[in-house]
């Protein structure tokens, strides 16, 4: 969400000045009405209600969701109280939630969680990679994941320079106006990246030696945030901002909107895109991430709530 919002303020700025505000305006679909699309099963999660910006799953169905950003230009209901990991289950049949505890001499009163990202250790040890901004700075927090304690013992901070908004991946592409969610299928020969503001995702292949090279490009007509693959299916979901206008000029009465889509067998001729999930804000504003596990589907946030849905 970072560099979308720097970038789409710089835009606004830029634009104010003259005729360009209409054009971005237009690019931003910033008047863009959203019908509503609901799976039948679906019902927030009362105990994330301050976002969810980033969504991970392990293989064994425990979600980590990154709750509580707090970003220059982006909303916040709750300014004051530090970001928190929450942990849900979803193979129970009414998913619990709870926050995980942080254990390791972190300092929790200035986190202030982003993008998350699992790894798993060839001897199993779960380790979760923080993209924090204390103090608005940029750092990465290594945790490892304790399955039975349901806690979190830091391990380290990653600092650089470099670091102002942290990407998981080296630079190996170039030729994206606003190049953000990424993410790889399961077989890992192939890298999907969303290009917010070019409302496209590229499908790049994926080289041994990290080299990417573009296959296709897939027009989605929506501002796409995060990316995420169905381990099950391949299938990748994208968490989108149908009116991202509206997310950054904030107004509870005219609140931004929420889309989820769908892609379906990317490689072929047709890959099929379908609505998952599309709401005007009324229930849920701006989507930033969706994810997947075994036909149950978490939808986060920026700055609100969390919907759970079964497909
Ligand atoms: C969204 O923006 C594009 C320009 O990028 C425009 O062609 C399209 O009509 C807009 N869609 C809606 C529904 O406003
Ligand atoms: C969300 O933030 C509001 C405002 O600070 C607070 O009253 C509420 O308890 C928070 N909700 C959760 C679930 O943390
Ligand atoms: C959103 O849609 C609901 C019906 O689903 C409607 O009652 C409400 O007025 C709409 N809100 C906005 C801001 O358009
Ligand atoms: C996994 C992934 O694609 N994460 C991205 C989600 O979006 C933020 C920006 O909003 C990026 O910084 C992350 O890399
Ligand atoms: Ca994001
Ligand atoms: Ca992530």
């Amino acid at each position: 969400m970072g560099k979308l919002v720097a970038l789409v303020l710089l835009g606004v700025g830029l634009s104010l000045v003259g005729e360009r505000f209409l054009e971005f305006r237009e690019r931003s679909n910033a008047s863009r009405e959203v019908e509503s699309i609901e799976p039948e099963n679906c019902h927030l999660i009362e105990e994330i209600e301050n976002g969810s910006e980033d969504i991970d799953i392990l293989p064994s169905g425990l979600a980590f969701i990154s709750s509580g950003l707090k970003y220059p230009g982006l909303p916040n209901f709750a300014p004051n109280e530090p970001g928190k990991i929450f942990l849900i289950d979803l193979n129970e049949q009414k998913p619990r939630v709870q926050a995980l505890e942080i254990s390791g001499g972190f300092d929790k009163e200035l986190f202030n969680p982003h993008g998350i990202s699992i790894f798993i250790d060839k001897d199993h040890t779960v380790y979760l990679y923080v993209v924090n901004h204390p103090h608005m700075k940029s750092t990465v927090e290594i945790f490892k994941f304790e399955e039975q304690q349901r806690s979190l013992v830091y391990l380290k901070t990653v600092k650089h320079e470099l670091l102002k908004s942290p990407r998981e991946v080296k630079v190996v592409a170039t030729g994206f106006s606003s190049a953000n969610g990424i993410t790889i299928s399961a077989d890992q020969k192939y890298v999907y990246v969303a290009d917010v503001t070019a409302k496209n995702i590229h499908v790049m292949e994926k080289h041994d030696n990290w080299d990417l090279t573009q296959l296709k490009v897939i027009h989605l007509g929506t501002l796409v945030d995060n990316l995420s693959v169905d381990p099950a299916t391949g299938d990748i979901l994208a968490g989108c901002h149908p009116n991202l206008m509206k997310l950054l000029l904030y107004n509870p009465d005219d609140p931004p909107g929420s889309e989820v889509l769908r892609i379906q067998n990317i490689m072929s001729e047709k890959p099929r895109v379908s609505t998952v999930y599309a709401n005007n804000g009324s229930v849920l504003q701006g989507t930033s991430v969706a994810s997947m596990y075994h036909g149950k589907i978490l939808i986060g946030t920026v700055f609100h709530k969390t919907l759970y849905c079964e497909l």
